[in-house]
């Protein structure tokens, strides 16, 4: 479509509106800012395309849909959009299922629609009664709500929306946030401010933000949410709790949320006041069949339970000699009726560490496989340890045909700079769902693990652990919500690509302007690889401060062995790492072959996971022709290099933001900076006193002692004491 305007004044108007800093912006309102398209040519065609919009219905999800559609058309094209009564004689958009409306059953087959499921929808282009339109269908409302938010973001993303064809369907069937949240509002591992769920408020008080929270995740697929702590509190499994859940519950479903708790597997005992909670006890059965039936009567549409069991502390079905399938099932037996699921956690090690932790859990679950419900899944780790800056992929992926397999990812940045550090996920995440289990040969990718695929389970989730809280903009951190982001993108489509979802973020997020984008997506793509060469590179990992995990503590030596740092680097004046070979915790034979030979073989184990699977001489000569301890240096300083290039990057984008983002961002990162130093020269230090060996020549020395290092406090990270 030809624009009215002269080409030139456009350009000009596009380089001012792109170079020219916006209002200050707290980042509440996250990626659904909807804005007026800066480009005036975008704007302009836009509007050619959309004069009103026709939703029919008055369900609650076409309610919030409607909604969205109304704020997020008017503000993204500037003018009024109109919800129109009967279809207009110039260009509209039409949103509804086949059964709500007599165009669309006139424009769609009905075969169309069969791939998309009951979630999916299509986004198409047709003309009706000569008129150029735009049609969202599916064959649910909750499809309609997913297809408006998708819709609204190719208009966020200044995307060509003249000849559209788009179907979509997500590839898992739960996708569930997890928040660690504790009924006094403190987030274990949260960094950005208190729980959202004002527990003493509720159920009487609402904060519009359960609102928000609710349509930020619609607008990504996000369909669950547990609301508390895996390290559960059986308190909230009482009635008057329950009814503070019903609340939340009946706000979240308008936007296609269901609720999920974590049981405490010993509540029956603390709160039902039996003897015990042994799973196969008849008395214990028939407590949470009724707790169940009650939870029902308050939120008939509950999702079901999240277990932590035996696992740090928390109780389970081994304290009563049970296996965690006898516990699984008889809480996925109490749910069944009601159509409620169990995610069981594979996170799960013996604090008398009889074995490798990093075996564990395999050790445990495999010979489990089969034996669980239809409606449970076994919920694991990216990672066989502990969501480290970098683990290679859990081995249970592809280990359990007979049973429903989820991942859980750390969406809050435990090991990975709270909410302090400027690191992007997503190629985290990428990495874990692209790893080749050969499982079933060449090609079984966790991805395809997850998506039920490999093994035709059609039970399948992904979990991503919460980064939210009462921070203004919901992560502390505005890079942040990229996290939360990319989370609810990857768990609608495993196989999406991190870059894209980056690309997506930023538009929506901060500018469409290319050399934004283009500086942004720098920042993050980066990100993630430069964390791990300040922290743990070459494979090292849990090297962390005991505590909190925000700073260096390669000396951790006291307590609990596999709660240390020595038990997992190794260190000594013969060399460094974890020998996981065949000659050490025999941990690689939990993989299938070749990816067992491949982290066997230290000539073919990826460097980038070295340490992890193999100990080795300080004088090892890695594939750059530098020794093991060269190398080491130069990643630790590398690391520190790539965050005072980053905020370089940054300055250079000071048009891209407004005001208020751009100084937080600026700030956050003279933070990153000062504390990637801390842990690049109190590990360097520390290594240093088993390597003997000189930082080599050209490298920044440390500016101070060991001990400095040692006995670092912080005082200024959220979250941490
Ligand atoms: C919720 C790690 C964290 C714990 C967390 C645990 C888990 O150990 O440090 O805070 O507990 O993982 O995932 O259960």
């Amino acid at each position: 479509m030809k624009s009215s305007y002269n080409p030139i004044i456009l350009a000009l108007i596009a380089l001012f509106s792109a170079a020219t800093p916006a209002a200050p912006e707290s980042g509440y309102r996250l990626w659904l800012r909807y804005d007026r398209i800066s480009d005036p040519a975008t704007l302009t065609l836009y509007r050619k395309n959309i004069t009103g919009f026709v939703i029919p219905g008055e369900s609650p999800l076409i309610k919030s849909a409607r909604q969205e559609l109304s704020t997020g058309l008017s503000g993204l094209l500037g003018q009024n959009i109109p919800e129109l009564r009967s279809p207009a004689r110039s260009p509209f958009l039409i949103a509804g299922t086949p059964a709500s409306s007599k165009i669309i059953r006139s424009l769609i087959p009905p075969e169309d629609l069969l791939k998309t499921g009951d979630e999916g929808f299509i986004i198409r282009s047709a003309i009706y009664r000569k008129n150029k339109i735009i049609v969202i269908t599916a064959n649910t409302e909750k499809g309609i709500l997913y297809g408006s938010f998708f819709f609204l973001r190719l208009l966020q993303t200044h995307s060509d929306i003249s000849a559209l064809n788009i179907s979509e369907a997500p590839k898992t069937k739960v996708r569930i946030l997890n928040h660690w949240d504790n009924l006094d509002r403190s987030v274990e591992r949260g960094y950005a401010g208190l729980s959202l769920w004002d527990w003493a408020a509720l159920p009487d008080s609402l904060s519009p933000r359960y609102t928000d929270y609710a349509r930020a995740n619609a607008s990504i697929g996000i369909n669950s949410t547990v609301l508390t702590n895996v390290n559960a509190n059986a308190m909230v499994l009482t009635t008057d709790y329950l009814k503070k859940v019903a609340a939340l519950a009946d706000i979240f479903r308008p936007y296609g949320i269901k609720v999920y708790l974590t049981a405490r597997f010993s509540a029956p005992v603390e709160t039902g006041k039996l003897k015990t909670a042994d799973p196969l006890d008849p008395e214990v059965i028939a407590w949470w069949k009724n707790k169940v039936e009650e939870i029902y009567s308050y939120i008939p549409d509950f999702g079901g339970f999240t277990v932590k069991a035996n696992s740090e502390g928390q109780p389970g079905p081994q304290n009563y000699n049970r296996s965690h399938a006898d516990g699984a099932n008889m809480l996925a037996d109490a749910l069944a009726p009601h159509g409620g699921i169990v995610m069981w956690r594979a996170f799960v090690y013996d604090n008398n560490v009889p074995d490798d932790r990093a075996k564990q859990a395999y050790n445990e679950f495999v010979p489990l496989d089969g034996k669980f419900r239809e409606n449970v899944l076994i919920q694991v780790k990216n990672g066989p340890i502990d969501f480290q800056p970098r683990e290679p992929f859990h081995p249970l992926f592809g280990a359990m045909p007979k049973t429903n397999i989820m991942p859980e990812l750390q969406i809050t940045q435990e090991y990975l700079g709270a909410s302090v550090h400027l690191v992007y996920l997503a190629p985290l995440f990428e990495e874990c769902l692209k790893s080749d289990t050969y499982a079933r040969g060449k090609g079984s990718t966790v991805a395809s693990v997850i998506d039920g695929s490999l093994f035709g389970h059609s039970l399948t989730a992904m979990a991503g652990v919460a980064n939210t809280g009462s921070a203004e903009n919901w992560t502390g951190h505005p890079f942040a919500q990229a996290n939360w982001y990319s989370f609810g993108r990857l768990a609608w489509n495993p196989y999406e690509k991190s870059e894209k979802i980056a690309e997506e973020w930023i538009r929506m997020t901060f500018s469409n302007n290319q050399d934004c984008i283009d500086g942004m997506k720098k920042i993050m793509m980066s990100s993630w690889e430069n964390t791990i060469k300040y922290m743990t590179p070459l494979g090292l990992h849990h090297i962390m401060y005991s505590g909190h995990h925000y700073g260096p503590g390669p000396w951790v030596n006291r307590g609990r062995q596999d709660w240390t740092s020595v038990y997992y680097h190794r260190a000594d004046s013969s060399g460094i790492g974890f020998n996981r070979t065949t000659t050490g915790s025999d941990a690689v034979s939990q993989y299938f072959s070749p990816v067992k030979e491949m982290f066997n073989n230290v000539e073919t184990c990826p460097e980038n996971l070295l340490l992890w699977f193999h100990h080795l001489p300080w004088d090892y000569r890695m594939k750059s022709g530098r020794t093991l301890w060269e190398e080491l240096c130069y990643e630790y300083h590398e690391g520190v290099n790539a965050v005072r290039q980053m905020r370089k990057e940054w300055q250079k984008l000071q048009n891209c933001t407004d005001r208020e983002r751009f100084e937080q961002v600026s700030g956050l990162m003279e933070k990153q900076e000062r504390d990637a130093i801390i842990w690049r020269d109190g590990c360097l230090l520390y290594f240093q006193s088993f390597s003997r060996k000189e930082i080599p020549s050209g490298l920044e020395k440390p500016a101070f002692n060991l001990n400095y290092y040692i006995n670092h406090k912080y005082t200024d990270i959220p979250g941490i004491r």
